[in-house]
């Protein structure tokens, strides 16, 4: 039987999952259950399987919407377009929280630098990423199983950074400052915690956030809570 592990491990998420999915047919859902099982021995970066097919995805408006929203955020200084200052500089604001050890305060160096050449290539003061450009470079990746995978692993170190108490887990203050160090008003930080926290026991773990934070630029599904997750999304 393979709904029987689905019922005894994480009840709640699962249950939540059924519901949405109820709507799938018989064969998808089973597809689907028989993948959630599995899940504690994968990678949250492997199991997609519930998004769009490869080379369909980042087509609906409100994908379009959030990218938007992550450029505004990435472009620090307002000027409509991300250079790697900007990208170095919200680094630094995360790295100066002082919560991160010398060999992570590396890695997330190395990382940074490694993913802007890779998306961006040249480090350069003339090299700008507008929205039209970021749009277009998020869908590419998007749609690359193997670019998709390693595009959000600056995570943990954003989690890391704001766990000022280094107890594994996030309160709504350490969320708070997490909102500040991106530039997000408190308020919006507070209703974004409430949705990640679904369970409502005032903490978000490094799982958690680390698969809501990626869930943001992976679905097209406007019911997923990932969408509270960078703030309250651009107009348009
Ligand atoms: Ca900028
Ligand atoms: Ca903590």
């Amino acid at each position: 039987m393979t709904e029987a592990p689905v019922a005894t491990c994480r009840c709640v998420p699962l249950l939540a999952i059924a519901v949405k999915n109820a709507h799938l047919s018989t064969r998808e859902y089973s597809k689907h259950a028989k993948h959630h099982a599995g899940r504690k021995y994968m990678s949250d970066s492997e199991s997609d399987s519930d998004l769009e097919w490869i080379g369909h995805r980042g087509e609906t408006d409100f994908w379009r919407r959030k990218i938007r929203t992550f450029h505004g955020i990435l472009d620090l200084n307002k000027d409509g377009v991300i250079s790697f200052d900007d990208f170095k500089l919200l680094a630094e604001r995360f790295v100066n929280l002082g919560n991160l050890t010398e060999d992570q305060v590396m890695e997330f160096h190395k990382l940074v630098t490694e993913l802007w050449e890779k998306q961006w290539g040249e480090i350069s003061p003339y090299n700008l990423v507008t929205v039209e450009k970021y749009l277009e470079n998020m869908h590419h990746v998007l749609n690359d199983k193997r670019l998709v995978r390693r595009a959000h692993s600056f995570l943990p170190y954003l989690f890391k950074a704001v766990d000022k108490d280094k107890s594994g887990e996030i309160t709504v203050e350490e969320f708070k400052l997490f909102f500040d160090v991106l530039g997000l008003k408190e308020q919006d930080a507070i209703l974004a915690f409430r949705a990640i926290d679904s369970n409502g026991d005032g903490r978000i773990s490094q799982k958690e956030f680390v698969k809501h934070g990626r869930d943001f630029f992976l679905t097209e599904d406007e019911d997923r809570i990932s969408k509270y997750f960078w703030g309250p999304l651009a107009d348009h």
